[in-house]
């Protein structure tokens, strides 16, 4: 028994239209009690919509289209009717609460999807693909979202596991012929699928970094002295004046952060405080606010102020670039109108004017080239942290399963390993799993989806 839910599936507030989702066993009757049209909701065709009016105890709320889907054939394989009314903060607050008072009950964060999960609808990587794509700042994330959501990560997984499940069941069924010293399938057979599943999850496993990257954006930490020019460079890459300018040092005091879209990805920029010893009390809290930031950066630009000469910031960027290895680091020589001629360049630095908006196409093109190494890597899926966990213990396990092969163990023990990494494997899809790991995955879903 499924009980019926009811939530709002778009944002509340001013808008053209609102629509409600609900579903569950009994949802027509709830809504024929409150809906007045041609057809009663109950006897209608699945996928279609029907105009009418909306009452509470005799009175009209609004005008409204019904969309039906009959089970198993909606979204979350349940009964589901979807309500559109007009938007605003009124109208769909009045509907829900109407079908409360039907018998509905507001729905959880996410409970459709997880609904739909658990009536086999789709598996865990497609509910984490709709996540990702209600929440992808990018284009790029969004599109490979939409693959994973189209089954691409799923069918691969599902293939890898056929193969290992086979290989186990024969090295099975030659144990109940040991005696005649069959061999049921060749060795070097189970060793090709046993390396290609590795590949397949040390390949995946390795795009964790750089889906993380799809999925939050590729974070720009901007540092350097007092004064350098920080802000100035901050709000040209943004292309507004969002930070404030000044010749006082210490201008900036809590950070700033902006997004940016380059090549389709999104790039978080982050204006900190600038680095300096200081007695100011909240200019501390600051500095101490940017080691954090930096600690999350992917690239770090340190601004030097030319006109206070080329190396007055290398003691700073050295030990940055030192305490941040996992970031690339940057030195970027500010202020190059100020000075008469342009010094020698070393490797590790890039010449600007921000003022001028001079030299930033080099500042955009290096992005441009991290982001492309960076996510090189991305296949068709965004590896979240539970798929990095579980691929690297499939792994493991495979490793362990062609260990006992090659020392020539009895088979039990290799198709152990193998069922045990068949197992693993279906828990990224969601063969398995604990009421953990779905309260997890469903926590950051919003009510209405
Ligand atoms: N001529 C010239 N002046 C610049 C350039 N970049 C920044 N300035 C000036 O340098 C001063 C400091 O600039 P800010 O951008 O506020 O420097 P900041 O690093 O953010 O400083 P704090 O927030 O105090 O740490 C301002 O007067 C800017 O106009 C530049 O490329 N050329
Ligand atoms: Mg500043």
């Amino acid at each position: 028994m499924a009980e019926a839910i009811v939530a709002l599936s778009t944002p509340p507030g001013i808008a053209g239209l609102s629509v409600i989702r609900a579903s569950g066993d009994g949802v027509f009757d709830i809504v024929d009690q409150c809906f007045k049209g041609k057809v009663r909701i109950s006897e209608a065709k699945t996928h279609t919509i029907h105009y009418g009016e909306f009452h509470n105890k005799g009175k009209l709320v609004d005008f409204v289209t019904v969309a039906v889907f009959r089970k198993p054939n909606s979204y979350t394989g349940e009964d589901v009717a979807e309500i559109s009314c007009h938007g605003g903060y009124f109208v769909a607050y009045a509907i829900i609460e109407t079908l409360i008072e039907h018998g509905c009950r507001l729905a959880e964060p996410g409970e459709f999807t997880k609904r739909a999960f658990l009536n086999g609808r789709m598996d865990l990587t497609q509910v984490e693909a709709v996540a990702d794509i209600i929440h992808s700042s990018s284009e790029q994330a969004y599109q490979t979202a939409v693959r994973q959501l189209a089954g691409e990560f799923s069918k691969r997984i599902a293939e890898f596991k056929k193969k290992l499940l086979d290989s186990a069941g024969l090295l099975e069924l030659e144990l109940d012929f040991a005696d005649e010293g069959f061999e049921f399938i060749d060795r070097n057979i189970i060793l090709k699928s046993i390396d290609e599943t590795i590949a397949f999850c040390q390949e995946l496993a390795n795009s964790y970094h750089s889906s993380e990257i799809l999925r939050s954006g590729y974070f720009v930490g901007i540092a350097g002295f007092p004064n350098s020019g920080k802000s100035t460079l901050f709000n040209a890459l943004l292309k507004r004046k969002r930070a404030i300018v000044s010749e006082i040092p210490g201008t900036t005091r809590d950070y700033l952060e902006e997004t940016i879209y380059i090549d389709g990805f999104s790039v978080r920029l982050i204006d900190t405080a600038g680095l300096r010893a200081t007695e100011d009390i909240i200019e501390i809290e600051g500095i101490r606010m940017v080691e954090s930031l930096l600690a999350q950066s992917n690239l770090i630009l340190v601004i030097n102020d030319l006109t206070q000469g080329q190396t007055h910031s290398d003691a700073l960027f050295f030990e940055l670039r030192e305490r941040y290895k996992a970031s690339r680091s940057i030195l970027i020589q500010n202020k190059i109108d100020l000075v008469e001629s342009q010094p020698q360049q070393r490797d590790f630095e890039i010449f600007i004017s921000a003022k001028n908006n001079q030299g930033l196409d080099k500042i955009q093109e290096l992005i441009r080239e991290e982001l492309r190494k960076e996510t090189q890597h991305i296949k068709d899926v965004l590896i979240n942290q539970r798929h990095h966990l579980l691929l690297k213990r499939a792994g493991e396990e495979l490793r362990k399963a062609r260990e006992s092969l090659l020392e020539g163990l009895g088979n039990e023990l290799v198709a152990d390993d193998l069922r045990k990494a068949v197992k693993t494997l279906g828990e990224i899809v969601g063969d398995t799993f604990s009421q953990d790991v779905l309260n997890n995955i469903f926590s950051k879903f919003c009510i209405g989806k």
